[in-house]
């Protein structure tokens, strides 16, 4: 591990006694290695781990490349610096405020004045993040796996340079090594003052103070999330949207997300693009942007713009080209799928984990257990290969969408519109009745052919911890007689799954009346 003197005697310091007795951070021995995994993130870390359970020498490369606006954080990759942990937490801190809300409908002697403060909120998440990295690193050292804060490139396809931030260098020859680099925001570079004033979502979570007034430009997940907390947390936001909201998920899911954000209040510039920022003398961002459907040129002042506008790959500086990896050069993403096995590279003894390898969902659960299964197959002697179909996901915007399979599009194009079979119903969660609150946009669909059931799409409270359970009974084979023969869990929103029984195909009114 490449830690200066002060740092280490720091870091040693603030270990639990029975570590400091431990040789903690020893660098080892010889430069020969079992496995050497490029990227501490999601899919590397669990890659690692694994390995080393299974004794083997194995080391671990991260290295955070600052964000344009120059925010930097800790080991644990994305999702815990700059993705899902902060993202879940600003999320809640959003749905609390509504809840206040609420609350004085049921009693609640609450204040008018409600009001989030940003700089607690943000320490708070903040300081919650610098826990879980440094939970990374005394579990990288309790289960025997070197950690190395430096990047990572390839010399040939034995042989991984490390390069710390001080520039200096050492090599480590390994029989195998793993890529998990992940993946960056893209903010567009040909948009006059982008790269200068912007941020992405590297930067959000980080800031000591409140956004302000912000512009989302992007209109996929992470806009829209970020967007609905931050509208949620009382902030002025208005998502920019070039074409559809949510455009890789249903249409008709997506609509309903982005018209319950916009009925709490946040504002959407439809078909509109970003054409120059720039700052006044205020320090406030001038935005020029462009109505596509009339061509017209507006301009706005904002306090904050943010970029979501996609992930990209940053590979150029780990030598793939050099030792032959082969990519795929529109998405710059590394091609598995060699020799029957997803993960593994055209180059024999190098493989691809998590949201660096191509066509396969970026998520943390999918590179975590993508890792997992790549180590007992390299040194545990299993054959079991990752199964990257029925993966569910939540989209955590203000009324959650939960996600497992097909949308209604992709089974309609793949079986045809007359043989799929859509249940569905608007319902209304319970806890909405007291407080009065608008349901018109909780909606459920199942998505089925024959008695299987290829999506099935919830939109309301909790809808990751809902479709979380009904993936496993997918996965499991569950199959639409099944899940409607179940028994429901009453008074909850999940049962209103089982209790689908209106076709669309029967133009029936699907809106739920009574238990
Ligand atoms: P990463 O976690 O990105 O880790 C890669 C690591 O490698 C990084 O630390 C990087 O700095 C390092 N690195 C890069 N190049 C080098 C090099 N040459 N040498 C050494 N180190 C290097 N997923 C979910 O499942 N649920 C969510 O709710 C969710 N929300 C998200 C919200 C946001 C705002 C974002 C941005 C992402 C979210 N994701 C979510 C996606 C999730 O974070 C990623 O899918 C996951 O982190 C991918 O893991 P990974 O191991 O492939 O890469
Ligand atoms: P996505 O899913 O790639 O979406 C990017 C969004 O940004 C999408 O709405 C785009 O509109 C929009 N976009 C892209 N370029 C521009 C420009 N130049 N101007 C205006 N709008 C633009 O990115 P996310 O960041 O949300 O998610 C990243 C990945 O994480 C995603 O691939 C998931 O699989 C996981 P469009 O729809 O193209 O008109």
């Amino acid at each position: 591990m490449i830690v200066n003197k002060h740092c280490r005697a720091l870091l040693f310091k603030r270990l639990p006694k029975h570590c400091r007795q431990l040789k903690y951070f020893s660098s080892s021995s010889s430069d020969e290695y079992d496995l050497v995994v490029i990227g501490g993130g999601s899919g590397g870390l669990a890659c690692a781990k694994a390995a080393s359970q299974l004794d083997k020498k194995v080391a671990v490369l991260d290295f955070v490349t600052p964000s344009t606006q120059g925010t930097t954080w800790g080991l644990g990759g994305t999702c815990v610096n700059v993705g899902c942990i902060p993202k879940k937490l600003m999320h809640h801190a959003a749905l609390l405020g509504q809840a206040v809300k609420d609350a004085r409908a049921y009693g609640w002697n609450v204040s008018d004045q409600v009001q989030n403060d940003w700089a607690t909120l943000s320490t708070a998440v903040q300081s919650h993040v610098k826990s879980l990295n440094w939970g990374h690193r005394v579990q990288l050292h309790n289960k025997g796996v070197e950690y190395i804060n430096g990047l990572g490139s390839f010399v040939d396809a034995k042989t991984v340079k490390v390069t710390d931030q001080n520039g200096k260098e050492r090599h480590l020859r390994t029989k195998h090594a793993v890529i998990a680099v992940g993946v960056k925001p893209y903010i567009p570079s040909e948009i006059p003052g982008a790269l200068e004033y912007a941020i992405s979502s590297d930067d959000l979570f980080w800031l000591k103070k409140s956004p302000g007034k912000t512009l989302m430009v992007g209109a996929s997940y992470i806009a829209l999330e970020c967007g609905g907390f931050l509208n949620g947390l009382g902030i002025d936001t208005t998502i920019m949207v070039r074409s559809r909201p949510l455009r890789q998920f249903d249409q008709q899911m997506a609509g309903l997300v982005a018209d319950y954000m916009e009925s709490e209040g946040t504002r959407f510039l439809k078909t509109c693009v970003p054409v120059s920022i720039d700052k006044n003398r205020e320090g406030q961002l001038v935005v020029k942007y462009e109505d596509l459907s009339n061509r017209q040129i507006q301009e706005e002042i904002f306090d904050t713009v943010m970029f979501a506008t996609g992930r990209h790959a940053v590979i150029k500086n780990i030598n793939l080209e050099g030792i032959g990896v082969k990519i795929d050069e529109g998405a710059q993403k590394i091609i598995g799928d060699h020799d029957n096995d997803h993960e593994r590279t055209n180059v024999p003894n190098i493989y691809a984990i998590g949201d660096i390898l191509h066509r396969r969902p970026e998520l943390t659960p999918v590179a975590i257990m993508a890792g997992q299964m790549l180590a007992e197959r390299l040194f545990g002697g299993s054959q079991l290969q990752m199964n990257y179909d029925l993966v569910p996901t939540t989209v955590f915007t203000p009324l959650e969408y939960g996600v497992v399979g097909m949308s209604e599009e992709e089974a309609t194009s793949k079986y045809g519109k007359d043989s799929i079979e859509v249940y569905h119903a608007f319902y209304t969660p319970l806890e909405f009745v007291v407080p009065q609150r608008k349901a018109s946009h909780c909606y459920i669909k199942a998505v089925c052919f024959e008695d299987r059931v290829l999506g099935l799409h919830l939109i309301g409270p909790n809808a990751g911890e809902v479709i979380q359970g009904f993936s496993v009974a997918l996965r499991c084979g569950a199959t639409w007689s099944g899940i409607s023969r179940s028994v429901g869990i009453h008074p909850t929103s999940a049962e209103e799954v089982v209790k689908l029984h209106i076709t669309k195909r029967s133009g029936l009114d699907p809106t739920v009346t009574g238990c």
